[in-house]
């Protein structure tokens, strides 16, 4: 498909901004690992201090890069699918936010008046322009969502029986359950944040601004993965060679996850004592809920994969594995995709075991989370939103690939760090290794009478798999540019993968509208919200005084 030289322009931008932020993230995670390793045993580097780095880190791999890219891949797909271009001033509006929201909150952390991590809950305090710029990155990406949303009711009243497209359904959910968990993130920042960053507070209400913290974020992690699995039952399934096993599974799957991604935020606050039993015990049930999607995922993919495992001739139960175009220099968006799905298996799992009340208690804020985390968002997810960068500029613009074969090993040399990465954290989390924590200055330090030799060969390997994943990330940043710096030499169009289904089965009215499941999402919210925000008004302490994230003493007692 042709698009305009507008619309292609605007996702450019929004692909190639994030990726080039990208070489600060992807920099100061290899950090991590250094300090942590005790390599560095101090508490700044270049005139940037580990937690200053972290909060880089998160805030730009995390926040910035996924946001820039779900608005550009849904511009693409809307456009795609309905065979017409979303709104281009409303898309440059929403651009224009979104940068200015970037760079506020940039310059908020560049100058060490940020060092917040990437969750930005209080005591800890940011300039009131880092909050800003985080409330303007998330309205920037709210207004194309009103505007598919138009497209979408526009082009239903005209093929009211025709199903919508999986791609776009996948889109509007995962906008609907962005713009809803973002109302509470919108609150923290406007209400609680600004007020007592900018002074005209002097204390704030730390159970409160959590509770609307994780209302946003465990949500926001299937904000996350949704233009992932987008890519997995859309276009996987064709370029593998085979066809999409069941089509209704991968609505029934997006559905599920419109109705339970965002009831579940307080099993990120299991540890809190101002929310009750019964509540943690109901939103840790919908949250085996929400894997569930992700069983149904397992199964249809594994399904369709195997299906064109043995149209290219496999035999025997698991001969479909080895038929897959694993190193397909052309085709190299299958590498990425499998990648980032053989990484989830265990992203999921572990997922499971932090849902899992008491074994949460043995891993909550350990190392063990960022090795969950780390195959979750920087498995199946960034190697999803680098893959189909790298794709989107490559075929918009009519540049063949910059380094092919080195491209598709990308994402194996980033999946080998990954898994070493990931299993230093977890061996170090359970013997008790702290996250977000200078290990360096201390544990880590043998001169240090709190040294922890225990935990070298948990850190060493952690190391290790960061500079391979550095490695990657890097190698992936000069193909996506060297991309860039090519001449024109192949026709420039829009043109995504598109699965044929294995089992079309007939449109049933209730997988092709948004209103029940609308109606079921608000009904759950309201009764695993409700009664947590009551507890937490009931149960919140006085206002906490600023604090910093190195120092356990409150900043305005500790600078007296
Ligand atoms: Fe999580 C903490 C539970 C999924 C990200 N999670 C985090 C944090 C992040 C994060 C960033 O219950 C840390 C937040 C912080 O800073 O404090 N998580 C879960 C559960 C799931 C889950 C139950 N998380 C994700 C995803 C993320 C993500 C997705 C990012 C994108 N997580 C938790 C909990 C905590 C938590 C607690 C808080 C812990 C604490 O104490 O603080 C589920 O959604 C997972 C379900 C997934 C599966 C896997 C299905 C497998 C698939 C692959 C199939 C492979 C095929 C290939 C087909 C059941 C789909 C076969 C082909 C071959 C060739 C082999």
């Amino acid at each position: 498909m042709q698009v305009s030289k507008s619309l292609k322009r605007l996702i450019f931008w929004e692909l190639s901004i994030p990726v080039a932020l990208l070489t600060l993230g992807i920099y100061h995670g290899l950090m991590q690992t250094i300090y942590r390793a005790g390599v560095l045993k101090q508490a700044a580097f270049a005139k940037l201090d580990y937690y200053q780095g972290l909060t880089l880190h998160g805030v730009i791999n995390a926040i910035v890069l996924t946001t820039f890219f779900a608005v550009a891949f849904g511009h693409a797909t809307i456009a795609f699918y309905f065979k017409k271009e979303p709104n281009k001033k409303a898309g440059w509006l929403s651009f224009a936010l979104m940068v200015t929201g970037t760079l506020l909150a940039a310059w908020a952390m560049i100058s060490g008046k940020a060092s917040v991590l990437y969750t930005f809950y209080p005591p800890l305090k940011a300039h009131p322009l880092f909050y800003l710029g985080a409330a303007l990155l998330i309205i920037g990406s709210w207004i194309p969502f009103f505007n598919w949303a138009g497209m979408y009711i526009k082009w239903k009243k005209e093929n009211p029986n025709v199903k919508t497209p999986l791609a776009v359904l996948g889109t509007l959910i995962n906008f609907i359950i962005w713009f809803v968990c973002t109302l509470a993130v919108a609150y923290e920042v406007l209400i609680l944040l600004i007020p007592w960053a900018a002074g005209w507070t002097s204390t704030i209400n730390v159970t409160l601004a959590r509770t609307l913290f994780w209302f946003f974020g465990h949500a926001l992690v299937y904000f996350w993965l949704l233009p992932a699995y987008i890519m997995f039952y859309t276009m996987l399934p064709k370029l593998a060679g085979g066809k999409l096993y069941s089509d209704l599974a991968g609505r029934i799957a997006l559905f599920l996850f419109l109705v339970l991604s965002v009831p579940v935020g307080v099993h990120h606050q299991y540890s809190d004592p101002s929310i009750t039993q019964g509540i943690k015990f109901f939103q840790g049930m919908l949250t085996f809920g929400v894997a569930i999607p992700s069983f149904i995922t397992a199964f249809t993919i594994a399904a369709s994969l195997e299906y064109a495992g043995r149209k290219r001739g496999a035999k025997g139960l698991f001969g479909w594995m080895k038929k897959l175009p694993y190193l397909d220099t052309k085709n190299y968006m299958f590498a990425y995709l499998i990648c980032g799905l053989i990484l989830f298996v265990f992203g999921g799992l572990t997922g499971i075991v932090n849902a899992s009340y008491q074994l949460n208690t043995v891993i909550h804020n350990t190392s063990w989370l960022p090795g969950h985390f780390h195959m979750t968002v920087a498995g199946p997810v960034f190697l999803a939103i680098i893959g189909m960068s790298t794709y989107l500029y490559s075929t918009m613009s009519g540049k063949k690939i910059f380094m092919p074969a080195i491209n598709v090993i990308i994402p194996y040399l980033w999946s080998f760090g990954v898994l070493i990465f990931s299993t230093g954290l977890m061996w170090g989390g359970l013997l008790g290794e702290p996250r977000r924590t200078n290990l360096g200055m201390t544990y880590l330090n043998p001169k240090s009478e709190l040294f922890r030799p225990d935990w070298v060969p948990t850190t060493t390997l952690a190391l290790l798999g960061g500079i391979i994943m550095f490695i990657a990330g890097m190698l992936f940043i000069v193909v996506f540019f060297g991309t860039m710096f090519r001449k024109k030499n192949e026709k420039a169009e829009l043109n995504l993968a598109v699965s044929e289904v294995f089992h079309d089965e007939a449109r049933i009215p209730l997988f092709d509208k948004f209103k029940p499941w609308l109606v079921a999402m608000a009904i759950i919210l309201v009764i695993a919200y409700i009664p947590a925000f009551l507890n937490v008004n009931k149960n919140t302490g006085p206002g906490a005084p600023a604090f910093a994230p190195d120092n356990p003493v409150p900043i305005e007692t500790s600078s007296k």
